[in-house]
């Protein structure tokens, strides 16, 4: 049986919404993140050298990276593909496309993002906070904001086309997907410009497999 190694308010999240859409049974083990720092607890290093989540086992194999663990999951699990589009297909393009892209390109500038976040709340001596905060407006300023706004106006244009991003049908990519746009929206970056994305987020957690998969944990939380 697989065994979801969770760690709280994470990616993982994603590992149990799709397990739960496919009904496939697992146990769940969750990890709390550090207090002070927010990073995993040690004992995740115990599963993977890098110590992250999502990360699962079964049958003896460790896989982790969330777009590798829902290609085993779906190869193994999911004999009808009926979260995956069939190859060859248009809609196994962007399917594919959508599964990468979701790590590849729009979780690098949010997580950025969120570190600047951070060192703009650290505790600093007086006279360093000034010259932090000219570092980080000008970053934001200039590479940031522009190119959030760039990833969320094209997600938007692609959702006025098709309700799901692989096409008229949901799909294992929009799983993928729904960490980042839910890390955007809750840190105010969509804010109301974008109708779609918000129309679509609120589609998924009307998901019965999302709920499911939240009421096991408690609460998904606010991503990170
Ligand atoms: N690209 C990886 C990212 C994994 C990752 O960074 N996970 C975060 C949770 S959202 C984590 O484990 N953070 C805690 C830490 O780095 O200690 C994936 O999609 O699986």
């Amino acid at each position: 049986m697989i065994t979801v190694h969770h760690l709280e308010y994470s990616r993982s999240q994603r590992v149990l919404w799709l397990l739960e859409e496919l009904g496939v049974p697992y146990e769940l083990k969750t990890y709390k993140r550090n207090p002070k720092t927010k990073m995993a607890p040690p004992e995740l290093k115990a599963i993977h050298p890098l110590g992250k989540s999502p990360v699962i086992t079964d049958d003896g194999q460790v896989i982790a990276e969330s777009g590798a663990i829902i290609e085993y999951i779906l190869d193994r699990y999911d004999a009808n593909n009926s979260l995956r589009p069939a190859h060859g297909t248009p809609e196994y393009l962007q399917y594919n496309y959508w599964l990468h892209y979701a790590e590849g390109s729009l979780m690098p500038p949010l997580l950025v993002a969120l570190i600047f976040g951070q060192v703009q709340k650290a505790k600093l001596p007086f006279f360093v906070k000034p010259i932090v905060n000219g570092i980080v407006g000008k970053v934001r300023g200039a590479y940031l904001g522009p190119q959030i706004k760039l990833h969320y106006g094209f997600m938007e244009q692609e959702l006025n086309k098709k309700p799901w991003f692989a096409g008229p049908n949901f799909t294992a990519a929009d799983i993928q997907m729904s960490y980042p746009l839910e890390a955007g929206l809750s840190r105010g970056t969509a804010a109301n410009e974008y109708p779609k994305i918000q129309d679509y987020v609120k589609r998924m957690k009307e998901r019965p497999a999302w709920q499911r998969a939240e009421a096991k944990v408690g609460d998904f939380g606010t991503p990170m």
